[in-house]
């Protein structure tokens, strides 16, 4: 066989393996909770607000949690981008607690009519143990806000890395059971393949990629494109 035509046949599976029906949330009961987890550095804070002027110019207006408070930059940062883009933001003091915001945040966009809530999470804390405890905490509270809550538990992985990153989404998915998948920084030397390997150990789509650092730098991942580009076909 060619070498084109092995290149094909991979980028064929490997599009399969990729492939979902379109997310469709359900706009009809508002708002939907979408937390944004991982580790640090993957892009969880610009995804938020990517994810909120994209969700905004679809006619879905958004209401951003920063329930990152174990750094303090880490609201300032997602506050930053919530005044640029004009979209509300609930925060808490550096160090409270994380469950606490969400409640807040979830209970403030069901009273401002936002129709979807998204919660921006912390990526380090002193143990793994501890981040992910926090993180099922958080779950567990989200939900006594708004029955269902979070309806959506995406993984956000930075598509730069490598393989190792199929063992984090492992322990993520146990801990909260993903929903869904945004692999960031395609523009950069990584193809994101990793995310072949974590969408097949966790059986949860990719929903968006992320291709540089500005607002509208957010796209609904397109299968056949990213499973050519992966095997370096066009
Ligand atoms: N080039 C590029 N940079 C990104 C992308 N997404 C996030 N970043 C950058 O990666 C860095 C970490 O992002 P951040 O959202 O703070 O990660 P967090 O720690 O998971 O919240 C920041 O400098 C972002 O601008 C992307 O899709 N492409
Ligand atoms: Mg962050």
């Amino acid at each position: 066989m060619r070498a084109g035509g092995a290149a094909e046949v991979a980028a064929a599976v490997l599009e399969r393996r990729l492939a979902s029906p379109p997310w469709t949330p359900d706009w009809s009961s508002t708002p939907v909770v979408i937390l944004l987890l991982g580790v640090n550095g993957a892009g969880k804070t610009t995804t938020a607000a990517k994810l909120a002027a994209r969700l905004g110019a679809e006619g879905h207006p958004a209401l951003l949690g920063a329930c990152d408070t174990f750094r303090a930059a880490a609201g300032a940062q997602l506050e930053t981008w919530a005044s640029r883009l004009g979209v509300p933001v609930v925060g808490g003091k550096p160090g409270a607690d994380p469950a606490a915001v969400a409640f807040d945040a979830v209970t403030a966009g069901a009273a401002r009519g936002a129709h979807a809530v998204l919660l921006d999470s912390a990526g380090r804390l002193h143990t793994k143990a501890h981040l992910l405890e926090e993180l099922r905490k958080l779950v567990r509270v989200a939900g006594k806000a708004r029955a269902g809550a979070p309806h959506e538990r995406w993984l956000v992985v930075d598509g730069s890395l490598g393989s190792n990153s199929v063992e984090q989404a492992r322990v993520f998915h146990e801990a909260v059971g993903l929903t869904g998948l945004v692999v960031t920084k395609l523009d950069g030397e990584g193809r994101g393949g990793a995310a072949v390997g974590i969408a097949r150990e966790t059986g949860v789509p990719v929903r968006f990629v992320g291709v540089g650092e500005a607002a509208e730098d957010l796209l609904p991942l397109d299968a056949r494109a990213y499973a050519r580009s992966l095997v370096g076909l066009d």
